[in-house]
């Protein structure tokens, strides 16, 4: 059978800086499926038997990025499954994913022409702004990570690792950057014109 070749959005930016909240907008109005990468970690924490539990707990409570064999096989069966159950949709938003050098290198491994990148969604957002969304958010998220000590690993790490990588896409003109430290309805005026522009 004719199987589509998933086309991939990365989305990417700090914190807090409202990628999950885009994604859900984007879901409502585009044919698009969401894969936070955050949340696949989560649920694959929270799942009995899984042998990376503590591994992914640690790691998410510390703010540091997952080594990318786990990510990258909770990333590849959840398009998978998606692309297995309706074809039509081969669309997909990778949300909070590639980090790191890591990351990247384990996507180009694993995807390397099984799916292509379009374009990068960057959320740009000052750090001040994102650690209080997390924090005000963290009164009732109940995430490990959305507290001061872990937020502070958070940015640094997102400083450290994440920033390279989006650079390194800003160079092969592949980004689209928003600022993100408006409201969310002012973002995703932002964020229509240019899938519009894409589609
Ligand atoms: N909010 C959103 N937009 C707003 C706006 N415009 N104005 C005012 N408020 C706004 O939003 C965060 C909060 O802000 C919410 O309360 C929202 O209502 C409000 P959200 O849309 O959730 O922002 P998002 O960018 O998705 O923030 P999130 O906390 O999810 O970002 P992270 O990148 O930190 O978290 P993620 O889940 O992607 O990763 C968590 C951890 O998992 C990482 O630190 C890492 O340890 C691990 N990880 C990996 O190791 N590898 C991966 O590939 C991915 C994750
Ligand atoms: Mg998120």
């Amino acid at each position: 059978s004719l199987v589509m070749k998933p086309k991939v959005v990365f989305v990417l930016g700090g914190p807090g800086a409202g990628k999950g909240t885009q994604c859900s907008n984007i879901v409502e109005n585009y044919s698009y499926t969401h894969l936070s990468a955050g949340d696949l970690l989560r649920a694959e924490r929270a799942r009995e038997g899984s042998e990376f539990g503590q591994l992914i707990a640690n790691f998410i409570k510390d703010g540091k990025i997952v080594p990318v064999e786990i990510t990258i096989n909770l990333l590849r069966k959840a398009m998978e499954e998606t692309m297995q159950k309706d074809a039509k949709k081969f669309r997909f938003l990778i949300d909070g994913f590639p980090r790191n050098e890591d990351n990247l290198q384990g996507w180009n491994t694993v995807m390397d022409g099984k799916a292509d990148v379009k374009f990068v969604l960057f959320f740009d957002c000052g750090n001040e702004v994102c650690i209080n969304r997390c924090l005000e958010r963290g009164k009732n998220s109940g995430r490990t990570d959305d507290n001061r000590e872990s937020l502070e690993k958070r940015i640094q790490t997102y400083l450290q690792s994440t920033r390279p990588i989006i650079e390194l896409y800003e160079k092969q003109g592949k980004v689209h950057k928003v600022d993100a430290s408006r409201s969310v309805d002012e973002v995703f005026a932002d964020v229509k014109a240019i899938l519009d522009k894409e589609d």
